[in-house]
């Protein structure tokens, strides 16, 4: 029997009201494999999470951030003591290898010890008056309630780059987790809300963490549209985050997306090439190539281009598929079938393209064991041209295309050339060269001499161009998106001072 699962609304774990369920199978092991059953929620269930969660702002902002802190910390503390557990589960019902997706789970403690130490920072500015006898201060103050859309690709990390600022700062949440990746984001949920049950004991607040399982155009929209939601975080397609941004900013909600990638990796004639090698097998295959961050483009400079395609050629096809919770995996499947066959649709489209060559990959991997998931072998395309499709528009799968460029500009030129700008990476022993490559990339993320992929919790992740609409999640940054600033004069002076006027 598969176990059920609720969801969290104002302190209660319940079913949907529409009694409706949906299935959480195993993308490794399809049939075989029922994680879950978890509630298929609607508008219903919206309005109440939003409730609680409206309700719940008027105590829990007046919660002092140092002990929000605490709770945050608690949730590291309990994260960490469950990382095994949590990172089992998350290759079960998402796919990607155990390695991988302990790297998810850590980057979700380093989330949490961040946010916890935030509570004792959360600084503001002072200002001189330009009058005597009077303070110029300024606060940051929480927003409201947020509502939180988030991916199946970093289910554990994402999620909490978004809700433990939110909640440092004050803000509640209302979640809506992808409908791939629940079991997840209901541990997290469980964890946050024990959490602060721990630290606040009697004093406990019902509806500070809301989860709504369900599909993103019943559960999503009810919350992008809901005038009680302050705010809305969402990470996924560029498509989606245009339909959010539409419907949330017409209602004027703060609003931060973070969307697709078409992320490049140059290799020029100097570089360290077994270590640019290593760096795009990474990149490119690590997560089963499903990352906003992965390296979908390689740009190779056109002096070792052969040598170095000879070589990824071979070592690709040795990548191990398999169930990610088996040991001696390199890649586990594509998360779910509709997302093979976009995969596999992008492989026939590049095939028909201009001249472009199939180096390896470019079918389902379906042998053995491997029959029982939603396995595609890595691909790599060569002879790749700039404007092609599959050079063009993020695949989120195995895939790879290859380019070929002069020099470091005309790769930069390649690089830039598409409507995302999210990662990218320059392999060169060049001072001067990478430095050129940090100033003209048109991206969010530059590496040098490492892959694309692998952010770290503290440092601001989010992209140019239509990877998002400006905002940056992690780090410092991330910390005005949920709060307000308000400003405030004490005149201490005794008497009406008139601003711009009695002083000149
Ligand atoms: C994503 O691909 O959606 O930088 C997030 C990385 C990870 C996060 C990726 N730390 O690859």
């Amino acid at each position: 029997m598969a176990e059920k699962f609720k969801n969290l609304i104002n302190g209660e774990w319940k079913d949907s009201k529409s009694g409706n369920t949906f299935e959480n199978r195993n993308p490794a092991r399809w049939n075989e494999d029922l994680i879950g059953i978890f509630p298929s929620s609607n508008e219903e269930d919206v309005k109440e999470a939003v409730a609680a969660a409206k309700k719940a702002f008027e105590k829990w902002r007046l919660v002092p951030a140092p002990k929000r802190g605490d709770i945050l910390k608690l949730v590291g503390d309990k994260m960490n003591d469950r990382k095994d557990e949590i990172a089992f589960e998350m290759t079960r019902e998402m796919g990607k290898v155990l390695a991988e997706t302990k790297g998810d789970t850590q980057e979700g403690i380093d989330t949490a010890y961040y946010a916890a130490s935030e509570g004792r920072r959360l600084f503001g500015h002072n200002a001189p008056s330009e009058l005597p006898d009077k303070l110029n201060l300024s606060f940051r103050a929480p927003i409201g309630v947020g509502g939180f859309i988030t991916p199946w690709n970093f289910p554990m990390a994402i999620p909490t780059w978004k809700m433990f600022p939110a909640l440092v700062c004050g803000n509640t949440c209302v979640f809506k987790p992808a409908e791939l990746t629940p079991k997840t984001a209901a541990t997290l949920v469980e964890i946050i809300d024990e959490a602060i049950k721990e630290v606040l004991g009697k004093d406990y607040i019902p509806g500070v963490i809301n989860i709504v399982h369900g599909k993103g155009r019943i559960v999503g929209e009810a919350m992008i549209g809901h005038p009680d939601v302050d705010l809305i975080s969402f990470t996924g397609s560029t498509l989606v985050g245009k339909r959010i941004n539409e419907v949330a900013g017409g209602s004027l909600k703060r609003v931060s997306l973070e969307l697709g990638g078409k992320n490049a990796q140059i290799v020029m004639d100097d570089a360290n090439l077994e270590l640019a090698l290593d760096a795009v097998l990474w990149g490119a295959f690590g997560t089963t190539g499903q990352r906003c961050t992965a390296t979908s483009r390689l740009i190779l400079h056109k002096d070792i281009h052969d040598e170095f395609v000879a070589k990824l050629a071979e070592r690709a096809k040795k990548l191990r598929l398999g169930y990610g919770n088996d040991g001696n995996v390199d890649v586990g499947p594509c998360v779910s079938e509709s997302q093979r066959a976009s995969v596999h649709e992008y492989v026939e489209i590049g095939k028909n393209e201009d001249k472009a060559t199939l180096l390896c990959g470019g079918e389902f991997a379906d042998k053995g064991d491997l029959a029982k998931g939603w396995f595609y072998k890595p691909t790599i395309f060569t002879d790749v041209k700039p404007g092609m499709r599959i050079e063009q528009e993020e695949i989120f799968g195995p895939v790879l295309s290859v380019l070929k460029c002069g020099s470091l500009e005309e790769g930069i030129d390649i690089l830039n050339g598409t409507k995302y700008g999210l990662s990218s990476s320059v392999f060169t022993q060049d001072v001067n060269a990478a430095c050129r490559a940090i100033r003209d990339i048109k991206a969010g993320i530059t590496y040098i001499n490492g892959a694309t992929i692998g952010a770290e919790a503290h440092m601001p992740f989010g992209g140019v161009k239509q990877t998002g609409n400006g905002h940056r999640e992690g780090g410092w940054t991330v910390y005005d998106f949920y709060t307000e600033w308000k400003a405030v004069y004490i005149d201490y002076s005794g008497k009406l001072q008139r601003a711009q006027i009695d002083n000149y």
